[in-house]
């Protein structure tokens, strides 16, 4: 039998996509990449995970896998060349099993992000991974790409929220890692290895995970400052004072604010006067357990004190949990504005919080002198020195010009952050579009541990060939 009459008989027809049927699941969010496959399988259960790995492991035929398809980085999608076969995790969605005693939930890896979240809410448990595709994304695909979004400074990456998990292994056999352990030294932790491998060293099938108490209250507010350095100030006071009660410290450049309510009429900023024209405006969370009153007043008085101290112009407390929504919508939708306002280059770029302001304050000055009229949009997760630092065409600045752009805005933008001690992609991973970066950041000696390690899991390069290393 051929390799899709296989899949057929293994899968049933209507799981092994061809045609036209498959094209969705063979270009990235993006539209950056498009890229071309045998067909799409769409697996149910572990063991047809298994199945077929190892059929293609006997042909060694390359294996893509995809979950929501809401990366970034063009991890998800194959190559031109037409010999992959993606593995799409769509129908491997269950939650298996819940544990409230334990404070873990154990998940297949296809769960969409919300489902999990709306799962453990129902339950009265948190879990905390929170980022604007959680409507699409998948637990798998967090993990594959070690997802962070707007509660890293409180819960961590979904690296720290994981206590086990299921794998199907290049050989396919099913590695069970499973369970609810928060401790367990017992040699190399192989979990570790496989969050953040980008569908490199094995297909995740399975997860158990951390639960949190579920926060009683939460207050949200919008600040406009008075420049990152104020940002940094503010992020500083709210944490020396309430520690882990704030819970999200998230900041977006005014134009970020801008393009949002211009390609979103319906949203609006809640300032007036020259409010408005603030550099950046943080947007912060406080939640937990305490009463809504006693940190409500904690929260106006912190801001009291930083209006005073000329941090920040103007706060805007919200009374309602629309408005709570409201607030993170404007957050939320900034990805999508800048999609539609034209291909960009986007930067998740990491520095120590303490040079955030110097390198905002230098970049957008050198940007700007050697590329007159770029659009410069950015916005992020401050309180883990997270930047998505992204830039974009305008009417000065045209789409064209600006991918002809790519690589020397990649090598200025990159270069200055390597100088800095920081990281060129803080959460969306290396997938295909940063291969090269890494390469131009990485030493010989961690590129070389790299390629053992990749060479150990996965001897024929037949998971995600041509991603990360
Ligand atoms: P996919 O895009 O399908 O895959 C991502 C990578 O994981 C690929 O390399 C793929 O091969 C691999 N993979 C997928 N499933 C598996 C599996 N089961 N086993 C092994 N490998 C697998 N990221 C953040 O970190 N923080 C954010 O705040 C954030 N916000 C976003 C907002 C928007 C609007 C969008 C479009 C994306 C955002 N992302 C963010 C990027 C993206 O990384 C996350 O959306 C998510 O983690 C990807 O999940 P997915 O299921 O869509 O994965
Ligand atoms: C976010 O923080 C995501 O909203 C997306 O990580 C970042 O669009 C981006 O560059
Ligand atoms: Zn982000």
């Amino acid at each position: 039998m051929d390799l899709l009459s296989n899949f057929r008989s293994m899968l049933g027809a209507a799981n092994v996509l061809t045609g036209n049927d498959a094209a969705p699941y063979l270009t990235d969010w993006r539209g950056v990449y498009q890229g071309a496959a045998q067909c799409v399988v769409r697996p149910a259960t572990t063991e047809q995970v298994a199945g077929i790995v190892a059929l293609c492991a006997n042909s060694e035929i390359p294996i893509v896998p995809q979950g929501g398809n809401t990366g970034l980085v063009g991890g998800a999608t194959p190559d031109a060349s037409g010999k992959a076969v993606v593995v799409s995790t769509s129908r491997l969605s269950r939650v298996r099993g819940f544990d409230p005693e334990n404070n873990t939930v154990t998940v297949q890896a296809g769960c969409v992000l919300q489902t999990l979240q709306e799962y453990c809410r129902d339950r009265d448990r948190l879990f905390p991974l929170s980022l604007a595709a959680e409507g699409s994304c998948t637990i798998g695909g967090n993990l594959a790409s070690n997802a962070g979004g707007s509660q890293v400074l409180r819960y961590g990456t979904i690296r720290e929220l994981t206590l086990g998990l299921e794998v199907v292994t290049a050989d396919g056999e099913i590695w069970n890692g499973l369970g609810g352990l928060r401790k367990d030294n017992t040699g190399y932790d192989l979990k570790s290895l496989f969050v953040g491998s980008e569908g490199t060293l094995g297909i995740i099938t399975a997860a158990t995970l951390k639960l949190f108490p579920l926060p009683r209250m939460t207050q949200t507010a919008l600040v406009a400052t008075n420049g990152m350095a104020s940002c940094v100030q503010l992020l500083i006071r709210l944490q020396t004072q309430i520690g882990s009660s704030l819970t999200a410290f998230e900041v977006m450049a005014n134009e970020c604010l801008k393009l949002v309510t211009s390609q979103f009429p319906q949203q609006h900023l809640p300032f007036d006067g020259s409010s408005v024209d603030a550099s950046w405006f943080a947007l912060l969370e406080l939640s937990g357990s305490q009463d809504r009153e006693g940190l409500g007043e904690c929260l106006e008085t912190m801001l009291g004190d930083a209006l005073e101290a000329g941090e920040i112009c103007d706060a805007n407390i919200a009374t309602s949990v629309e408005q709570e929504r409201a607030f993170w919508n404007l957050r939320e939708s900034i990805t999508l504005a800048q999609a539609k306002g034209g291909k960009g280059i986007k930067h998740d770029i990491a520095l120590p919080i303490s040079k955030i302001p110097e390198f905002v304050e230098e970049m957008g000055r050198n940007l700007s002198t050697t590329f007159p009229g770029l659009s410069v949009m950015p916005f992020g997760h401050l309180g883990d020195g997270n930047l998505h630092y992204n830039v974009g065409p305008s009417p000065r600045f045209a789409e064209d010009a600006l991918q002809r752009s790519h690589d020397r805005i990649y090598v200025m933008v990159h270069d200055a952050v390597h100088a800095l001690g920081g990281s060129i992609s803080a959460e969306h991973g290396i997938g295909q579009l940063k291969r090269g970066e890494l390469k131009r950041y990485k030493t010989a000696h961690e590129l070389a541990m790299m390629r053992s390690i990749k060479a150990a899991f996965d001897p024929m390069n037949i998971l995600n060939p041509g991603k990360v290393i």
